[in-house]
């Protein structure tokens, strides 16, 4: 990927665990690898189409002035965020926050943190058979997009389907969307419960009906399992109401452990059990 780097730019703020360094403040040399395709900006020799340094430069200056932070670790971690979410065209950014001025009594060249972060790309399943549905999907939708470091970027059509699994219940109002987020999975996890609860989620029957469910489907190519999060979704593959909004969406994209795309998977779904779909 291409990428654009800056190196110990010199930023005079007010960072630090001690009380004299939030007021005497001292000198931090910055450095930032910018992730972001310059190609088109190239081919037409054009700065609309890159970031200019100049500003980021000025943006990173400005942010660190205006903010006190106690650890270079939450400089670099705020830093490298502000930058994305401010900056349409960063895909990534690798913030290193230098302090040759700590504090320590003793003499060393500097000590530094580095951060990477960028955008990630996840697709949530969408589900309601309480009350009005497509009403609570759109809210859960806009409550999500409305998060700084989160973009809906396309949801699926709405499909009514039958329930699946043991509880006799109202028919589902199923979908799926696609979003990049800068949130760990843990913290669109907690997201997705507080929006939940927020749209008058009870959890009193497992599998049991609901206002609003929000399934973390897939999130990259992230695999993993732990006692509050299992990514991919452990039964996204048995589930039409999960297949076919994916199929629509996602349609090439492939699932981490089957390496199976979604228009795929939906397919053999389908053949097997069509009577899910309506
Ligand atoms: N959890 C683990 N991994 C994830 C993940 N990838 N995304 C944990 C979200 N949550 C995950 O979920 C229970 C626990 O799963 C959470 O505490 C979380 O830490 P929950 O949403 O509280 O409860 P639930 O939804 O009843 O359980 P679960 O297992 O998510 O059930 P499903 O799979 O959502 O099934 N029929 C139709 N037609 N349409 C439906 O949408 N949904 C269900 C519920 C049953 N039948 C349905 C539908
Ligand atoms: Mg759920």
């Amino acid at each position: 990927m291409d990428r654009i780097t800056i190196s110990d730019l010199e930023v005079f703020a007010y960072h630090g665990l001690l009380k004299e360094e939030n007021s005497l403040g001292q000198k931090f040399l910055v450095s930032a690898d910018l992730y972001l395709d310059v190609s088109e900006a190239a081919k037409d020799d054009d700065i609309s189409k890159s970031i200019s340094y100049t500003n980021i430069c000025r943006e990173i200056d400005s942010f660190l002035k205006n903010n006190t932070f106690k650890l270079i670790e939450t400089m670099a971690d705020r830093l490298a965020r502000h930058l994305l979410i401010k900056y349409d065209k960063l895909d990534g950014v690798c913030i290193r926050v230098k302090k040759p001025w700590a504090p320590i009594l003793m003499t060393l060249d500097t000590v530094s943190v580095s951060v990477e972060r960028k955008w990630h790309e996840a697709y949530i399943g969408l589900g309601s058979n309480m009350g009005d549905k497509e009403g609570n999907i759109k809210k859960a939708i806009a409550l999500l997009n409305e998060e700084e470091d989160c973009r809906v970027l396309s949801v699926s059509r709405l499909h009514i389907t039958k329930p699946v699994g043991p509880v006799i219940q109202d028919d589902f109002l199923n979908g799926a969307l696609y979003m990049k987020t800068l949130k760990t999975p843990q913290e669109l996890l907690a997201l997705a419960g507080t929006i939940e609860n927020r749209l008058g989620r009870v959890r009193d029957v497992r599998w049991g009906p609901r206002t609003i469910d929000l399934d973390i489907l897939l999130y990259d190519d992230c695999v993993m399992q732990s006692d509050i999060l299992t990514i991919p979704h452990p039964e996204m593959d048995k589930r039409l109401f999960v297949l076919e909004p994916m199929a629509e969406i996602a349609p090439w994209v492939k699932h981490p452990v089957y390496g199976r795309t979604m228009k795929e998977m939906y397919e053999s779904m389908y053949f097997i059990h069509p009577g899910q779909a309506d």
